[in-house]
């Protein structure tokens, strides 16, 4: 029995034109890309993962962030009203697919969302107000959900989950220059410095940590946390802004159940 559903989709032709501001965005190498591709998903089948491939969507450069299109609430889907135009078609594609999983909602205009600003932890939801999120999508989600719904200003950077992700425990991963951090205090730390910034985004299952590779010393402090890094190829993702958690949609296994 799979311990959770990662809902994934390779990067498509597109993908080098992906919306950036990386400095190095304009050499992404696609056949790179796929090859990191597999390796993320050869990493979630370790953990212990069924990965579900989304239809592929060459016309789309950004469809290969699946995370971004929707959050996954305790009984419905809240399909995100993402800002950008090129980005929003995307939406539609993976609803498809979600409404097997759950009852699917959205927020209406002016409200706009990205699943990348989303941090989901068992007692509360710390939401980014940031380039792509507002304060009114942040505000609709508060009445879909019974958990604390907490806005947290992020500073630099695109999205939430870019400076910060949440790794079980009470254990946050973090870049406090890039967040206003002041409602993530209750939280144990792993600082992550403005060169390791990057690092910042990992996703763990149980006591598996998959991160960037490049980052020594961050992994010695998540061993020391007793967690077990499982580090990955991302210099193309990383290239269109792109991380660890931007590429899957996970699924627990209760959740996949229950429809
Ligand atoms: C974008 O700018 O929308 C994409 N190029 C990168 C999205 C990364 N997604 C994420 O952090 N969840």
């Amino acid at each position: 029995m799979h311990a959770f559903t990662a809902l994934v989709r390779k990067p498509g032709l597109k993908f080098p034109q992906a919306l950036s501001e990386h400095p190095q965005k304009n050499n992404i190498d696609l056949a790179h890309a796929l090859r990191q591709h597999e390796g993320y998903v050869k990493a979630l089948q370790e953990v212990g993962g069924k990965v579900e491939h989304l239809p592929p969507k060459d016309h789309l450069p950004d469809a290969t962030f699946v995370e971004d299109t929707a959050v996954l609430l305790e009984d419905k889907i809240l399909l995100c009203p993402m800002k950008e135009p090129s980005r929003q078609e995307e939406v539609e594609s993976t609803a498809a697919v979600l409404k097997k999983y759950r009852d699917c909602v959205t927020l209406d205009s002016p409200a706009t969302l990205d699943g990348g600003d989303v941090m989901n932890t068992p007692d509360a939801i710390f939401v980014g107000l940031s380039k792509r999120t507002n304060l009114r999508a942040i505000q609709a989600l508060a009445k879909l959900t019974s958990k604390r719904v907490i806005p947290v200003a992020v500073t630099k950077g695109l999205h939430l989950k870019s400076a910060t992700t949440f790794l079980g425990n009470d254990l946050l991963i973090i870049d406090p220059s890039r967040v206003d951090s002041s409602n993530l205090k209750q939280f144990d730390w792993i600082e992550v410095t403005e060169s390791e910034s990057y690092a910042a985004n990992c996703l763990a299952f149980e006591d598996v940590v998959l991160m960037p590779a490049g980052f020594s010393s961050i992994s010695d402090k998540i061993r020391a946390h007793g967690l077990k890094p499982l580090e990955l190829e991302m210099s193309e993702f990383e290239k269109a802004d792109g991380s660890i958690t931007c590429l899957s949609l996970i699924i627990p296994r209760r959740a996949a159940a229950s429809r």
